[in-house]
């Protein structure tokens, strides 16, 4: 079999990847999404499907700002218990606040725990289970004063299973390389080394993989002679770019693979659209115990595992709603009856708040994953006035989407038309034709261009590459004002700004790849 990357395409960053028995899991970031930690499982590491997320109401994404939310998270298991270590990231621009959080299942569709804290000294948490019973939590330590570097190195405490709390003092356990920003640490033991994997130069251009090991788990740690891992920054002209962040896995018969974020701008480092997305290396050991990745760099194709091969059924291309299925995640809420219902072939959404409140926003979405790819949905939606309107969106953040909407005008009464924002400035797009009843919207993506239009009427091209982790980055003069680590995604949006939450009716929602 030949494994294809990326295995994950669209936005799944930051890949945890766990093998137990049998079973290969894959877990994401998922930021201001819901559900938090997006979950794939493999049988044989070429065929991945979604199980969708685990964190629903552990998480209060209440007013987070945007790529704030849950960052890497490390899903681990020991002794028939599964872990989750996963931060939700309250502020990034200037000061950190990084609180870390554990949640358990003794199975991987849950029941999922209560979340308990751990702390907020940094982001990217990580648990190894040690042969010898004891557990310990991995994580960076970041540094908000002006003037320092925002890593401040990789610490390490016990975490005790039996009480699930951290245990005894905090050691600094690794500082890094020249390439700086050390952060996703993961700890793994083989052959009497402790080996720590970790991600640097920061999850742009400059990523990499860096490996250190030692025979102590508490260090000194030794940098691989042969340092980097992984990297794309000396080649600007391969597919998968920002190469790094990665986890470990191997199979039972001792196949070693990597799990690792790429990025695949749409002109060499240029933007991405598609976000960050998770892909597979096959590793080697040298003689004297160094991981190896052919040419230190990713393939856009890798030799699979000797495994059976285990297809899984294709999703349809058209959702019947009959359920909110695993390909679906809603913004910085959870979804609950009381805004979000689903059944006899509709979704319907009680009209929430604008993408600017941070909070209370009734949209439902997912994940743009190909270059090209169409997206259509019919809306039954009656607004009474310009406070209220639904329709189909491309998203990427609160300050950057489009939005085919049925909305309202004096001269007309409803209309379709585009809202368009670019970095918050928004602009209404003509024409806004007059309409009545079940509606059908559709957006054609083609690279940066996305077309909108409803029935023979069309608007746009539009630039995509407004939905991108590069155009979402904001800087001001703390830093970055707003990161871009999430992704573009299709989705359902219904807005009632009046606070009457008149409701919107969505069915036949398509999403097609196009060749
Ligand atoms: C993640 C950090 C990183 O926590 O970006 O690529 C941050 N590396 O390890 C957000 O994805």
């Amino acid at each position: 079999m030949i494994i294809s990357n990326p295995v994950l395409p669209g936005f799944h960053p930051d890949p945890s990847i766990l093998r137990v028995g049998t079973d290969y899991y894959l877990a994401t970031s998922t930021f201001e999404w819901y559900p938090g930690v997006r979950l794939h499982h493999s049988l044989d590491l070429v065929h991945w499907r979604p199980l969708g997320g685990v964190l629903t109401d552990q998480l209060d994404m209440t007013g987070n700002p945007d790529s704030g939310g849950v960052w890497a998270p490390c899903l681990s298991w020991a002794d028939g218990v599964f872990y989750l270590v996963y931060t939700d990231v309250k502020s990034y621009s200037g000061f950190w606040d990084t609180p870390n959080y554990v949640v358990t299942a003794t199975s991987i569709d849950g029941p999922w725990s209560e979340p308990v804290p751990l702390h907020a000294r940094g982001f990217d948490p990580s648990l190894f289970h040690d042969d010898d019973g004891r557990s310990w939590l991995l994580s960076n330590r970041t540094d908000w004063r002006p003037g320092h570097p925002w890593a401040n190195g990789i610490i390490v405490q016990e975490f005790s299973r039996a009480t699930g709390r951290l245990v005894g003092p905090v050691f600094d356990l690794y500082s890094g390389t020249a390439a700086g920003m050390t952060e996703g640490p993961h700890l793994y033991a083989k052959d009497g080394w402790y080996y720590l994997i970790t991600a640097e130069g920061g999850t742009e251009w400059f990523h990499q993989a860096t490996v250190a090991r030692s025979r102590s788990l508490l260090g000194p740690y030794e940098t691989d002679p042969g340092t980097p891992l992984l990297t794309s920054v000396h080649r600007p002209d391969l597919t998968l770019q920002k190469a790094g962040h990665g986890s470990l896995v191997s199979t039972p018969d001792g196949e070693w693979y990597f799990a690792h974020l790429a990025g695949r701008p749409l002109t060499p480092r240029g933007r991405c659209v598609l976000g960050r997305e998770t892909a597979l290396q096959r590793v080697a050991w040298t003689a004297d115990g160094w991981p190896r990745i052919d040419g230190g760099i990713p393939h856009d194709e890798v030799p699979g595992p000797d495994l059976p091969a285990h297809p899984w059924p294709d999703e349809p291309e058209t959702d019947d709603f009959s359920s909110l299925g695993p390909h679906w995640s809603t913004l910085r809420r959870a979804a609950h009856s009381d805004w979000i219902a689903v059944g006899g072939g509709s979704l319907r959404l009680v009209g929430g708040r604008s993408a600017g409140a941070l909070s209370g926003e009734s949209l439902v979405a997912r994940r743009i994953q190909h270059r090209r790819a169409t997206f259509e949905a019919t809306v039954l939606f009656e607004p009474a006035g310009y406070q209220q309107m639904a329709g189909i969106t491309a998203y990427y953040n609160s300050r950057n989407w489009y939005f085919l909407r049925i909305g309202w005008n004096e001269e007309a009464g409803a209309i379709v038309d585009v809202l368009a924002s670019d970095r918050g400035r928004v602009t209404l797009i003509a024409p806004a034709v007059p309409v009545s009843g079940p509606t059908r919207l559709r957006f054609d993506l083609d690279g940066d261009a996305l077309l909108a239009s409803c029935g023979d009427v069309e608007w746009g091209p539009f630039d995509a590459g407004v939905l991108s982790d590069e155009h979402a980055r904001e800087f001001d003069g703390n830093g970055p004002r707003t990161w871009g680590f999430t992704g573009a995604f299709f989705g359902l949006w219904s807005q009632d700004l009046t606070g009457g939450g008149l409701p919107a009716t969505f069915s036949a929602a398509t999403y097609k790849p196009q060749p």
